[in-house]
């Protein structure tokens, strides 16, 4: 693989190869450029990373340079291959001669692809990049069979989209990449602090009002065998919890406030968290799958590592979850030796959700995952108006919440592209649905049911359906946005 990725790179001025890779995640090494590639490239000496992912609906590549050594904190390192690439291509900051040459991403949705040399079966990628290396004047590329993520490139040939967001929810292209390579990423200052700050003010008045009916969800998921129904105060489930959990409580949950309340539905449907979600599920129309309030009491165990998918019946891929701490969070690693404790923060396995070998092969109730060799991740400390977000199969989880810290509440919104189905538990053979955890049941039960039999709202439809329901809404793009509907 190096070989021949450095063996591209001795070509005529104006050509670049990418070899053809069989794998499903095609990382390509970094080398030194070639004396060809070397005057466009600035004083810099490295290409950076090409990227294929297994989905065939979407490819990024990224060609960048940078001199060594760098520290910029908008530098990406990449912890296998030590590569980095540039926050921004052309931002303020970027000294020319040490910016990033080209990004250009291109996709074509359901299209099998076999790269053996650039371009040659994506004229949009091939005229991207050629154009970069070798002026003059780029072709024109048509756009519009490309979804959303795809027009997002920083480069004269491509239009900017249909529906521009604004810049604070436009993610550059290495986010792009990184969410790609990692499964997560962090949106700086992506939500107005203001809102945030009624957000919180709700959530803890929604917390108290329903704690009771949380611990018993609690009861029902760590307690089998004991009848949730029958425990009628905090005392009693702690004391059911106590005697009968199966693990420790790591945290209490609250599903769709949205649906109930003003100032959830505000953040949650709103334009600037489903503008990112579009982007990083490249999708053309999104939904909304749940929203759900975490807390964690001083005290409360581990969030266990998981996949949010497994608790989704959606037969899917194109599912992102949007983290929103509603108070600052020191993050899981905490401040640093001898500083400030962990601080129950996420924790990403990076990479996790391209390992298909893992759920292929390993039953994934308990299983360690220190012999995978993933880089653990964490969001490092966190702002109000921060959010971070992870790929519906990435694993993570929180680290305890220490004594003697303020309770952490942080709400999530979990998106997906329209089009997804439910997963034909019933009707088809081959779905295993032992796999599916019922953890999240009571946040999808009332649609759930009413798509497979047929009820209100279901119009008929029926197990392995598209999953398409009023309390699904649409909130991308804004002018399809169903969150008008809301609050019910
Ligand atoms: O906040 C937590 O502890 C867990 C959150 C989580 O699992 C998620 O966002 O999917």
């Amino acid at each position: 693989m190096t070989a021949n990725f450095l063996n591209t790179l001795s070509r005529p001025p104006g050509s670049l190869r990418l070899c053809c890779c069989p794998h499903q995640n095609v990382r390509l090494q970094r080398g030194p450029t070639s004396s060809a590639l070397a005057p466009r490239l600035g004083p810099s000496r490295h290409l950076t990373t090409v990227q294929s992912w297994p989905d065939n609906q979407s490819s990024l590549y990224s060609l960048a340079s940078r001199q060594e050594p760098q520290s910029q904190d908008n530098l990406w390192q990449d912890e296998d291959f030590g590569v980095g690439l540039q926050e921004e291509y052309a931002g303020p900051r970027s000294p020319p001669s040490n910016r990033a040459v080209v990004a250009a991403a291109a996709a074509t949705r359901r299209t099998k692809r076999r790269w053996t040399q650039l371009g040659l079966e994506t004229p949009f990628a091939a005229s991207t990049v050629a154009s970069v290396l070798a002026p003059p004047a780029p072709a024109p590329v048509s756009t519009a069979a490309l979804p959303r993520s795809a027009t997002r490139a920083r480069h004269s040939a491509i239009p900017p989209p249909p529906k521009p967001v604004t810049s604070s929810t436009t993610l550059s292209d290495s986010m792009l990449l990184r969410y790609e390579r990692d499964g997560f990423v962090v949106t700086r200052r992506l939500l107005p602090v203001d809102q945030l700050t009624t957000l919180r003010s709700a959530c803890e008045a929604e917390v108290s009002q329903r704690r009771l009916e949380s611990f018993r969800h609690r009861v029902r998921v760590l307690c089998p065998g004991v009848d949730p129904a029958s425990l009628t105060s905090e005392a009693e489930v702690r004391d059911a919890l106590q005697n009968h959990a199966t693990d420790s409580l790591g945290f209490l949950q609250f599903f769709n406030l949205h649906r109930t309340n003003r100032a959830v539905c505000r953040v949650a449907l709103g334009a600037e968290l489903a503008a990112v979600a579009s982007q990083l599920l490249g999708a053309r129309r999104v939904r909304v799958y749940q929203d759900c309030v975490f807390l964690k009491e001083p005290g409360f165990a581990e969030t266990n590592w998981h996949s949010d998918l497994r608790m989704a019946p959606l037969d899917t891929n194109d599912f992102v979850t949007a983290w929103i701490p509603l108070r600052p969070v020191r993050g899981a690693r905490g401040g640093g030796p001898g500083r400030s404790p962990p601080d129950s923060g996420l924790m990403f396995a990076a990479g996790s959700h391209r390992d298909f070998a893992l759920p292929f092969w390993h039953n994934m109730e308990g299983r360690d995952l220190s012999d995978r060799g993933y880089a653990m991740k964490d969001t490092g400390p966190m702002e109000v108006g921060d959010v971070s977000w992870h790929h519906g199969w990435t694993l993570h989880c929180a680290a305890p919440q220490p004594i003697g810290t303020p309770p952490r509440l942080a709400l999530t919104v979990a998106f997906f592209a329209d089009g997804a189905r439910l997963l034909a538990r019933r009707s088809d053979p081959t779905v295993r649905p032992e796999l599916l955890h019922d953890e999240d049941a009571e946040s999808y039960a009332t649609w759930l049911s009413a798509l497979t039999q047929g009820g209100q709202g279901g119009k008929g439809a029926r197990d392995g359906a598209v999953a398409r329901h009023k309390l699904l809404p649409v909130v991308w793009p804004l002018d399809a946005s169903e969150a008008a509907n809301f609050p019910l």
